[in-house]
């Protein structure tokens, strides 16, 4: 069975809402995966950031395996004796009271909402269905009818309405908009909801400072601070969430993807006891949320990013990269400019956003051994697993310089 085989069922028998790469994998390892032909490649999109700890790492695959031959789900209807353990160990090393866990990104996303919404009506005092949320222009947090609501990805939003009311759309990085939007409405505002480095947009890194004194805009008129660290969070980008970056403890933290390690679907809504509070018995859940399964899950794939240290691992070697890169962008007129933080990173195509030449520079990367994928027509996101070394990062880079250099439009 060949590669097209596999491709043809998908094509026949699945829902067309992606346009993959034409490669079929089948086995992953570390920082490899193999396709069906047993060809081996460097994955330089770890599933989204999600597989930040490296395919199949032997330490989450034992916790997932043990787990599962012992006890995988009990609903909330009762306790299990995973889920304290758990949510010690996840509010402890990010520093908050609770937790309240779920299992996919947008359902993070989508607590986080209700959340600051019910904290708006029963703390702040805002009146009647008035809470308001500011989000940010060009915004990624998920698929559901309430998120897509606020995008204004045409392809995300266009024909999913009615719309959920209550979001106020302001440019990204603009701290007088912020401000403005604030003022404006302040009695009514619920929360300020962003990415700290805005992913699907194009790996884009918001001006120093801008998320400090955002959130110190948020204190000054009662509105909580959430930060969507699903995609940024869990070391990817040098600190253990993106936040930190800046000593900024958002007063709600969203987190998913790599808080499994990828291996499954793990999500978390955190924040102290004065927030957490408003939520009583039978007003939020999921049957999947907090199962012993996950819990041995993300406990094991938190604990390989504290022994093998993937914060300051994805600092230095983004420091690096993007150094390297640099190089490489001087040889050729094919990309303009490499931006980015710790190991979540983006070359920009010097082409329009529509053209193929992002896509083709990515099917030329495959056939060197290097996988990666355009978000935004023009633009190449390169995140590679944080366990990478600097030796396989150097390979990569090397990789990456001969396909520019050979590549012809
Ligand atoms: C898709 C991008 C990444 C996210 C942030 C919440 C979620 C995501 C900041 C929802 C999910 C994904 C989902 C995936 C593509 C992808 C993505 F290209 F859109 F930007 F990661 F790079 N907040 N991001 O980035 O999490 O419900 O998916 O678990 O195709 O939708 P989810």
């Amino acid at each position: 069975k060949n590669a097209q085989y596999f491709i043809d069922l998908e094509d026949k028998h699945g829902a067309h809402n992606y346009h993959p790469l034409p490669v079929v994998l089948e086995r992953g390892e570390g920082v490899h995966v193999w396709d069906v032909e047993g060809k081996r490649y460097y994955d330089f999109l770890s599933a989204y950031s999600a597989v930040n700890q490296g395919h199949s790492h032997p330490k989450i695959v034992d916790a997932l395996v043990k787990q599962a031959q012992t006890l995988a789900l009990t609903s909330r209807a009762f306790y299990n004796s995973k889920l304290g353990e758990y949510e010690k160990k996840v509010t402890t090393l990010f520093g908050f009271d609770k937790v309240l866990p779920m299992n996919s990104g947008a359902e993070a996303v989508e607590t986080a909402i209700k959340l600051a919404r019910k904290w708006s009506y029963e703390v702040k005092g805002v009146h009647g269905n008035d809470a308001k949320i500011i989000v940010c222009e060009n915004n990624f947090h998920g698929r559901t009818t309430t998120i897509v609501s606020f995008s204004n990805d045409p392809d995300a939003h266009n024909n999913y309405g009615p719309f959920t009311p209550g979001f106020v759309k302001i440019p990204y990085n603009d701290l007088k908009e912020l401000e403005t939007a604030l003022e404006k409405d302040a009695e009514n505002i619920a929360a300020f909801l962003v990415e700290p480095i805005q992913g699907e947009a194009g790996v884009y890194v918001p001006d120093e400072g801008f998320l400090k004194k955002a959130s110190e805009l948020c204190k000054k008129y009662n509105v909580l601070f959430i930060a969507d660290e699903v995609q940024t969070g869990i070391a990817r980008t040098g600190r253990l969430i993106a936040c930190h970056h800046e000593d900024v403890q958002p007063d709600i933290l969203i987190l998913g993807k790599a808080l499994s390690g990828g291996m499954y679907p793990v999500s978390a809504v955190l924040a102290n006891d004065n927030i957490m509070k408003v939520i009583h018995p039978g007003q939020h859940g999921s049957t999947f949320g907090g199962n012993p399964l996950a819990c041995a899950v993300a406990t094991a794939a938190l604990d390989v990013v504290e022994e093998e240290n993937l914060s300051e691992k994805a600092e230095k070697l983004g420091e690096i990269f993007r150094n390297e890169i640099k190089k490489v962008i001087e040889k050729s007129d094919l990309v303009h400019s490499v931006r980015g933080k710790g190991l979540l990173n983006a070359i920009i195509i010097n082409d329009s956003q529509h053209s193929p030449t992002a896509w083709n520079l990515c099917l030329a990367l495959k056939e060197n051994g290097l996988l990666a994928k355009p978000t935004h027509g023009n633009i190449i996101r390169l995140a590679p697993p944080l366990v990478i070394t600097e030796e396989q990062l150097m390979e990569c880079v090397a990789i990456i310089e001969k396909t520019i250099v050979e590549f012809k439009k």
